[in-house]
């Protein structure tokens, strides 16, 4: 094909700007053919069938940034970079590793991320390194908001779940703007045609009016930080106003006997005050609840990211749960992962459905490992410390945690400390600016990815991206990266590969067969299979698609573990037959394929806990549960005012796009602020004021908006990036909101942090 042809062409692909990872075509630019001109959503793509939101349309901006990396680059001593080469950085870094290895043991390298928002192929063959180092702890960006909701969530069920928002009849939202932040497919369409529907209702708890509040039923505006009392006093109402399901529960729940009382012990009146809902309002909302077919309930960051957000996360399955809304059509319901993630990239926290590991706690600060992921904002004090099993290195890929996490100084001075810290990433970040090495990947349109927050019911798809553009020289796919490590680490030699290789051009049956083999009578293969694959079966796969090797376990190990949502989706036969045809669906279908169809009371078998019966008692939440009566939520005078430090907006996206310039003017970042509040401090439109916390200050411009509560200010997120433009020239757009969080502000249980709720103070600038 020549560049005209590839530049008029529809390319399939998927947006990466959040967890959905909606089906799009792209067109190139016919005179810049590495740039994508042109985008549509895919109606061919099984889940999204065509929606988009309006950001992908600036992906270029992703695709074509000016401080994205071309060359492995090593920090001199003056902590300037040099360009080296591949087979340089790669000696040198699994040398480095491999003395710290030696010296310090292999608990002392740590491993944070591993996939964005939609590249984890990647990431499962970091595995293979980390086998290859004896590497015990890591972390993600989901040990900083969903820790406490999969502990919560291990305990009460046992299984992963999500919720049915297309067919309820009642949709209950707390701390989640979908309309900006989506969460769920075709967020838009599906929350309008709630709000239309007289039959049908939506309750939003949240302290700001959002775009989902706007369009509410029952908009349940909570002084921030007060979930814990607003859902303790309706799940009060629905035990007291005797609302509850007790034949379901009878049938399908243990411990009820233990809850009831305390519930019923809820005075609804004090907490309705407690969290600034009137009480009639709260009534209302918990009876609509109570008499509907159907309700499907979401948490999200409001809750998660502010004090007690793994006993609201507990309190919050009490709404639907009392009321008998699981395991039916409109309810919530126990998902179908693609048991790869499980079982190839163990611990990966990907899954959603692990509970918490016994025993198991980080080596320095004893915390609590949810998931198989260490508290975030802990990390630091895993690093700064003489303590003698401390991390002493550590691997980042496809993360930024001096901007992402909590406290930016003391990560930077955790990070600055450590004897290697090696960056896998597409650009120049804040983290990798501190890095000993930095190693570049394409980016996500130029080599094969997929999207793998595959979280739909009763349909569930898989998206294997193929790229857009030929990889720029200079750079390299994570799954080589990761096997280059491991062969240089010496773990795995040409003589340990060369049988399957040759098995594997014989074809997949007699592959199969030497594979299973193999990983039964060679522990190096079963150690390193990930790498083993990509090396093995990997160069025979059509169209270049190496990276994909890694699936074709997963496909069997699926089939193996669900053979029944695969026959309903259409791979039928043996269960080898079936396996090998849903890999061959997923590389030649470019929207995607539905991996996974189920019935609803499916759910019912994932409930992994005894007879299959849902746990409503958990003691540590019992004991949360009552301290709310005793203790109030807690105010400091010098810091007057509640940030919430990190509200989706439609021109944020995390970190994905770095440019500034992605977004519009008017959408730089401003602080939102109530009128009365801004008054009081004569501050006016467009006013710039000095922002502080305990932690550290920044200046502002501010947006005057009633949609914010008196004494709530509210930032976006992803912004205050310093990037470089190409001239060396920083620009630095809005502010980086780590620098004013502090990483002892977290979860008692969960470690996660308070974003949500930073005591702050606001000063004009004049
Ligand atoms: N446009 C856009 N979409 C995104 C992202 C993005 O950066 N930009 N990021 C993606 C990611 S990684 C995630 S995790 C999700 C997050 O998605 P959401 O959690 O929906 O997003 P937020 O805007 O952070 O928070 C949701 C709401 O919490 C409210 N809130 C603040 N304080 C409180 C409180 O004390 N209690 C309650 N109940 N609510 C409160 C805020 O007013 C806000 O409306 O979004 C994803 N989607
Ligand atoms: N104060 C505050 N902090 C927050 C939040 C908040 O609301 N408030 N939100 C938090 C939430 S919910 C999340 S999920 C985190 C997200 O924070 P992180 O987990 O740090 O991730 P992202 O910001 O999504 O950045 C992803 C990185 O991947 C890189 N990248 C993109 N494509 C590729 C690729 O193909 N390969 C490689 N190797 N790298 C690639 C990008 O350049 C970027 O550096 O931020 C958190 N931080
Ligand atoms: S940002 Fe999210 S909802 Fe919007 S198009 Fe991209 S993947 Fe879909
Ligand atoms: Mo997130």
């Amino acid at each position: 094909m020549n560049e005209t042809e590839k530049s008029s062409q529809w390319h399939k692909t998927a947006c990466i700007l959040c967890s959905l990872n909606c089906g799009i075509e792209v067109q190139l630019d016919e005179n810049e053919p590495r740039h994508i001109a042109r985008i549509r959503g895919d109606k061919a793509h099984p889940i999204s069938r065509g929606y988009t939101c309006e950001k992908p349309q600036r992906l270029d901006f992703y695709q074509n940034a000016a401080d994205r990396l071309t060359s492995p680059l090593r920090r001199r001593p003056d902590g300037t970079f040099e360009p080296i080469d591949w087979e340089t950085a790669i000696a040198e870094i699994a040398d480095k590793l491999g003395l710290i290895r030696d010296e310090h043991g292999g608990e002392s390298i740590f491993y944070y991320g591993g996939g964005g928002q939609a590249n984890h192929l990647g990431g499962t063959y970091a595995d293979s390194v980390l086998k290859a180092l004896g590497s015990k702890f890591r972390s993600n960006a989901l040990a900083q908001e969903k820790t406490g909701e999969f502990w919560v969530q291990g305990k009460m069920m046992g299984t992963g779940m999500h919720s049915d928002f297309e067919h309820c009849e009642v949709a209950i939202f707390i701390g989640k703007n979908p309309w900006q932040s989506h969460g769920f497919n075709r967020a838009r369409v599906i929350l309008r045609q709630i709000a239309k529907d007289p039959d049908r209702s939506l309750i939003v708890i949240d302290p700001r009016r959002s775009e989902t509040a706007e369009l509410a039923d029952y908009h349940l505006a909570i002084i921030p930080g007060t979930d814990a009392w607003c859902l303790a006093a309706l799940a009060g109402i629905l035990v007291q106003e005797n609302l509850i399901a007790r034949d379901w529960l009878a049938e399908h729940a243990t411990g009820l006997d233990q809850i009831e009382p305390l519930l019923a012990s809820i005075p609804v009146a004090g907490y309705a005050e407690a969290c600034g809902v009137p009480e009639d309002l709260l009534r209302a909302a918990a009876r609509r609840i109570a008499q509907a077919k159907s309700v499907s309930m979401m948490e999200d960051l409001g809750m998660q990211m502010s004090i007690h957000s793994t006993l609201s996360s507990y309190l919050q399955r009490m709404i639907w749960l009392l009321t008998g809304n699981f395991g039916r059509p409109g309810t919530n319901y126990a998902l179908v992962p693609f048991v790869a993630l499980n079982l190839l990239n163990k611990g990966a926290g990907i899954s959603r459905e692990s509970g918490e590991k016994p025993e198991k706690r980080s080596p320095v600060a004893g915390a609590r490992i949810i998931s198989g992921l260490v508290p975030c904002n802990i990390i630091p004090d895993e690093i700064l410390t003489d303590h003698p099993r401390r991390y002493r290195a550590m691997i980042v890929e496809s993360a930024n945690p001096v901007h992402s996490l909590a406290d930016s100084q003391r990560m930077r001075e955790a990070l600055g400390s450590l004897d290697l810290l090696v960056v896998i990433d597409v650009a120049m970040t804040e983290t990798a600016r501190l890095a000993s090495y930095v190693l570049p990947a394409p980016t996500q349109y130029e080599k094969y990815e997929a999207s793998y927050f595959n979280i739909e019911f009763p349909q569930n798809g898989f998206h294997l991206r193929r790229p857009v553009f030929d990889s720029p020289p200079g750079t390299l796919p994570e799954p080589e990266i990761h096997a280059r490590i491991v062969e240089a680490l010496g773990e795995l030699t040409d003589e340990d590969i060369a049988p399957l290789k040759a098995a594997a051009q014989q074809g997949r049956p007699v592959f199969a067969r030497e594979f299973m083999n193999a990983m039964a009578t060679n522990p190096v293969i079963a150690k390193f299979a990930p790498v083993v694959l990509y090396r093995t079966l990997g160069p025979t796969l059509p169209n270049g698609a190496a990276s994909a090797a890694v699936l074709w376990a997963a496909c069997h190990l699926f089939v193996q573990a669900n053979p029944l949502s695969a026959r309903r989706a259409g791979f039928t036969g043996d269960q080898f037959t079936a396996a090998e045809s849903l890999f061959d669906a997923i590389l030649d279908n470019p929207s995607g394929v539905i991996f996974a169809k189920d019935e609803y009371e499916d759910s019912w078998s994932r409930v992994r806990l005894p007879d299959n019966k849902i746990n409503l008692a958990i003691p540590e939440m019992i004991a949360e549960t009552q301290k709310l009566a005793t203790e109030p939520l807690q105010r400091n005078p010098d810091y007057p005012f509640v940030l919430s430090a990190g509200e989706r907006r439609s021109e944020s996206a995390n970190t994905i796009i770095r440019n500034p310039d992605w977004r519009k003017k008017s959408h730089a970042g401003l602080l939102h602020i109530h009128p009365q509040d801004a008054a009081n401090l004569g501050l006016k439109a467009d006013d710039s004021a000095r922002l502080s916390t305990r932690r550290g200050s920044a200046d502002v411009v501010i947006e005057i908006t009633d949609t914010l509560q008196p004494g709530h200010l509210s930032l976006p997120n992803g912004l205050g990036l310093d990037y470089d433009a190409g001239d060396g020239v920083i620009m630095r757009v809005g502010v980086s909101l780590n620098e004013l969080t502090a990483s002892e502000d977290r979860d008692f249980l969960a470690g996660t942090p308070w974003h949500k709720h930073v005591p702050a103070r606001l000063e004009p600038l004049k």
